[in-house]
């Protein structure tokens, strides 16, 4: 079947081309961002995810920004994974405040059998709550994509996190090669892609633009993009100024109106990070095309700006928080 949310002739995007967008003037890149959002989106319109941890820490993996790897000494307690029943209370708390999407998180390398059977239970009642169903597990194997699926599963979160030049900087206990196996797992499962990454981890623009390059050529293109600033997080590895340093938050802005213009019908979220922001910073980051963020007073482990500043911003920007529903559009 053609999917009509994909350009008819795919461009593929070159390094080159995506450096050179980083590199224009500002004024000239938030033109061109804000012109292919609103030839694909109305412009005033932001979709709501909440997120849930289902199971927090004590993750295998050595992911240099996480709170939730066993190999960082965070102070984060490990915790057993929560019950089906208090996962649909907090679905029904966030759908009640306006979320349309939840999205549940697991600090694991990937699934175990018998913890993809409790996933699927939530999967199917947050589903039967209205809610657009999104889970973050890890790695999957073949056949569990398909169980998502079967359970109600609408996308599934697997970052690229950073361009594969600089994956073996920031994370060692798995490959980039796994990660882009695991996307097309879920892809071939029927199952929609939300996929994206981190920035200011110490990475180059060159970097920065590696990642949009190869976000943006997936094929399809995911149908949502998070874009996250490192939350620096005391005891990661990444945490801390002369190793991650902090990123200037414009950068953070073209890398958002970069991703905008080179996946012009993805949702584009502006994900963790966002207290650090501010109003300006956010406000900024919606004129270069952002059209999703978390809501909620929680990430995973970290904090994230309160329902009630969100309120006010989006009342202060005028954007409305319905679904946002994509335009077909021939380039
Ligand atoms: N364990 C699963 C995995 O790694 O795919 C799912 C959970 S993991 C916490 C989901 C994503 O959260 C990561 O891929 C990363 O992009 C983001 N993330 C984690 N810690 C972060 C931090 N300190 N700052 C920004 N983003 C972070
Ligand atoms: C994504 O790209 N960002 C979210 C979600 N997908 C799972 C997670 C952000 C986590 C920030 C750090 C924390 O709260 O632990
Ligand atoms: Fe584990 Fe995911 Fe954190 Fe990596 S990002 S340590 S895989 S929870």
């Amino acid at each position: 079947m053609t999917d009509l949310s994909q350009p008819i002739a795919r461009k593929i995007w070159a390094l080159a081309e995506v450096e050179a967008l980083f590199a224009l003037p500002l004024n000239d890149l938030l033109f061109q961002a804000q012109s292919v959002h609103r030839a694909h989106f109305d412009p005033n319109a932001v979709q709501l995810s909440t997120l849930l941890s289902i199971k927090t820490g004590g993750c295998s993996e050595d992911c240099g920004y996480c709170s939730q790897s066993a190999r960082h000494d965070t102070g984060l307690e490990r915790e057993k994974m929560l019950d089906v029943a208090e996962v649909v209370d907090a679905a029904r708390a966030a759908r009640d405040a306006g979320a349309t999407r939840f999205c549940m998180g697991a600090a694991w390398r990937g699934p175990k059998e018998k913890d993809l059977e409790t996933v699927e239970s939530m999967v199917r009642e947050v589903k039967a709550l209205g809610m657009e169903t999104c889970v973050t597990l890890g790695m999957l194997k073949p056949g569990q994509a398909e169980r998502l699926k079967d359970a109600g599963l609408d996308y599934y979160n697997h970052n690229l996190d950073t361009a594969s030049e600089f994956y073996g900087e920031v994370i060692t206990t798995h490959t980039h090669d796994d990660r882009m196996n695991t996307l097309a797992r879920v892809r071939d499962a029927g199952i929609h892609v939300c996929c994206g990454g981190i920035i200011g981890m110490g990475e180059s623009r060159r970097v920065r633009a590696g990642l949009v390059m190869e976000l943006a050529n997936l094929n399809p293109q995911p149908e949502s993009v998070p874009i996250n600033l490192l939350v620096q997080v005391p005891g990661t590895p990444l945490c801390g100024a002369g190793k991650a340093g902090d990123l200037d938050p414009l950068e953070f802005v073209r890398t958002i109106a970069v991703a905008r213009i080179t996946m012009p019908a993805s949702h584009v979220r502006l994900s963790a990070g966002r207290q650090e922001l501010g109003e300006m910073g956010q406000a900024l980051c919606y004129l270069a095309g952002a059209n999703s963020v978390f809501y909620g007073d929680k990430l995973l482990t970290t904090g994230n700006p309160d329902v009630s500043a969100d309120e006010a911003l989006f009342a202060k920007l005028g954007l409305k928080t319905a679904p946002v529903q994509g335009r077909r559009c021939a380039h």
